[in-house]
């Protein structure tokens, strides 16, 4: 469904008083105000295709209804996010969930709702049900049998000819490789023979793109991962090359990992070249980004912030941004409306930090002081800023009121059914 601007005007207008109050304060007060907002509307997140329907567990799966039944509808369903809150401004296609049959009608499909294609994705940690020779339960790029990594290998291959007909510029490769059991594995040949497939892919990258070597700390597997740590995809992403990167997803790691340590040293390296966004209280809970650990989130964009500032990486296209959630019990367009709402404030709230201050603290080591600098930032309500960023760009003050207003998933569910189950996570 298309979201009319009159619409989105229609409802900004009601809003309009009691914003320009709350924004008055800041246009009033800090100076920095106007460039904040510039650098929002100038900030997308890719949306991941996997994440527009209904997720599940091992234990079930219920399904909200009016879910995407293909490609077409998927980019729908971003481009109605997009239209809401102009900052969800590309895709990341998930193959072979989302083969493009006519490359260039999707592409075509895609511009017509403002969108791009960010990464694309390959899967190597399940067999598909047609037309797969070999199984990856024992691994895909780690394979012990070399038949079985030629075929991972020239999946990843052409995972890439896909996103070059789409105008994609990235390929993230994330790998269930590892195995369950001491002793299962050698580690060494693992780590070889990843290395080798790895560096066969990215033989066939086109020029001005770029390889996300993906890492997570366990499941499926649960003694090792082959690409299990931040370290390990360093490694990886040195030995094959420039164009190699690490990407990192926030809830592919141990509980209580110094993620913001993590993302300051990558960044430093020039080596971080992608995020995935997501929460969890346990592990890849993949919750709505900032649910559970708002100040996580905050003291990551600020490194974030800061590395590629002292890099001169322009925040915008300096790094691919995007999502990576599931969502088990809400409505999966609400959910995506939050995650992009509490990464645009996230952002803001970095961008607010007196970086001079804060370095002065740190060289004279004023703990306290430091510290302050931090809560100042993140305890400062910037939701007007975000608000006032929407409406430039042409979006909604208020995404989440507004989709809720238009009773969108009710429309959804009319056209598209009840029973529709999107394919993806
Ligand atoms: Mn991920």
């Amino acid at each position: 469904m298309l979201l009319a601007p009159e619409t989105i005007a229609d409802f900004n207008q009601q809003h309009l008083d009691s914003h320009r109050r709350k924004l008055a304060y800041w246009t009033d007060e800090v100076g920095a105000a106007e460039t904040i907002i510039e650098k929002l509307i100038a900030f997308q997140i890719a949306i991941p295709s996997w994440a527009l329907g209904t997720g599940g567990t091992r234990f079930g799966r219920f399904g909200g209804g009016g879910e995407p039944r293909n490609l077409d509808e998927k980019i729908a369903d971003v481009g109605l996010l997009h239209a809401l809150n102009r900052s969800s401004g590309a895709i990341s296609l998930h193959i072979p969930w989302d083969i493009p049959t006519d490359p260039e009608a999707t592409r075509q499909l895609a511009a017509h709702y403002g969108l791009r294609f960010d990464a694309v994705n390959s899967n190597t940690f399940q067999d598909q049900p047609t037309g797969q020779a070999h199984s990856y339960k024992f691994g895909s790029l780690q394979h012990t049998d070399a038949a079985v990594r030629r075929q991972a290998i020239e999946h990843n291959i052409e995972v890439i000819r896909h996103g070059v007909a789409l105008g994609s510029d990235s390929l993230t490769v994330w790998l269930s490789d590892g195995s369950c059991f001491p002793g299962q594995l050698n580690f060494r040949k693992a780590f070889d023979r990843t290395l080798d497939s790895l560096q066969q892919i990215y033989a066939a990258l086109p020029d001005a793109w770029k390889l996300f070597v993906e890492y997570k700390a366990f499941e499926p597997n649960f003694y090792s991962m082959t690409v299990g740590d931040w370290g390990s995809s360093l490694l990886y992403a040195t030995k094959l090359g420039p164009k190699a990167y690490t990407l990192v997803d926030l809830g592919h790691h141990l509980p209580n990992a110094n993620i913001e340590q993590i993302v300051a040293i990558l960044l430093h390296e020039g080596k971080l070249g992608g995020f995935h966004f997501n929460d969890s209280k346990y592990g890849d809970d993949d919750l709505t980004a900032g649910s559970i650990k708002p100040y996580q989130l905050f003291l990551i964009f600020n490194e974030l912030v800061d590395g590629m500032d002292a890099r001169g990486m322009d925040h915008a296209t300096g790094l691919g941004w995007m999502i990576d959630a599931s969502h088990n019990v809400k409505d999966p367009l609400e959910d995506l409306l939050q995650s992009v709402d509490a990464i645009q404030m996230a952002y803001a709230q970095a961008l607010l930090v007196d970086r001079a201050a804060l370095e002065e603290a740190r060289e004279t080591n004023d703990v306290v002081q430091a510290q302050e600098l931090l809560q100042d930032a993140f305890r400062t309500d910037v939701r007007p800023l975000v608000a006032e960023a929407n409406r430039r760009a042409g979006g909604a003050l208020n995404p989440l009121a507004l989709f809720r207003r238009q009773n969108v998933r009710r429309q959804l569910i009319s056209e598209r059914g009840l029973k529709t189950v999107a394919t993806g996570l």
